[in-house]
């Protein structure tokens, strides 16, 4: 298990989102911290990220009491729906969803505590973080048109993992599923999965859709594998 401490916290929160994947298609208007070219709409939504992330840790220090700076508890937001911007870990306490609109730049963990927790995230949110989920609860993730999940799943337990990507979507870093539960990806149209897959012990490896996926599949254990996605590109079912 990966040690994700403050420094590390403050050093993602430090990089904003500046540092994300390129994705096709145009980027000609201005350029951001790294010299990189964007568009207009990207650089007001890089503005917002810079401005409104830290009016939400204020609101969210002011309701949330106790949290520390650098996390967040999903049982502070109603319901366990986050709904806005969070730049910071988020610690899994309860079923938890990332709604629509929302970005958490920071990690998603349960740690090795707790009981059978779902960890959602909707079409329409931006993850820059790992999720780390333990127990009997599953990970399923939504890539939306113009949305980037950009880090690793880590399953553990009981539990699938499910991700879909849609067409315009960008899942960029690499799936780890172990004990009882399945790998599911599906990526439709131009949407693009850049990473490696790993399922192990018991459960089925898969990957589907008109999209692209450029990197491994591996199963291990009893279940089967196939890529029946129209572009794979890499090491199929090792
Ligand atoms: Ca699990
Ligand atoms: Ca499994």
């Amino acid at each position: 298990m990966k040690d994700y401490d403050a420094a590390q916290t403050r050093e993602r929160t430090g990089s904003s989102n500046l540092d994300r994947p390129p994705r096709s298609g145009g980027y000609s208007a201005g350029a951001d911290g790294n010299g990189k070219a964007v568009s207009l709409d990207r650089m007001k939504k890089i503005r917002s990220l810079v401005v409104l992330p830290a009016l939400a840790a204020t609101l969210l220090m002011a309701s949330v009491g106790s949290a520390r700076a650098d996390e967040f508890f999903c049982s502070s937001f109603p319901g366990g729906v986050v709904t806005v911007d969070v730049n910071a870990n988020l610690v899994v306490d309860r079923d938890c969803t990332i709604a629509a609109g929302s970005l958490v730049n920071g990690n998603i963990e349960q740690g090795d505590e707790g009981a059978d927790w779902n960890i959602t995230v909707q079409l329409g949110a931006d993850i820059n973080g790992n999720i780390d989920e333990y127990g009997g609860g599953s990970v399923n993730v939504t890539v939306g048109p113009e949305n980037v999940f950009d880090d690793s799943i880590f399953e553990r337990g009981d539990g699938h993992v499910t991700v879909r990507v849609q067409d315009g979507g960008l899942y960029n870093g690499n799936i780890e599923e172990s004990g009882r539960g399945n790998v599911l990806i599906r990526v439709q149209g131009t949407g693009h999965f850049n990473g490696n897959s790993y399922e192990k012990d018991a459960g089925n490896m898969r990957s589907t859709g008109s999209g692209s996926y450029n990197g491994s599949t591996q199963e291990e254990g009893s279940g089967t594998c196939v890529n029946l996605i129209e572009d794979f590109d890499g090491s199929p079912c090792e």
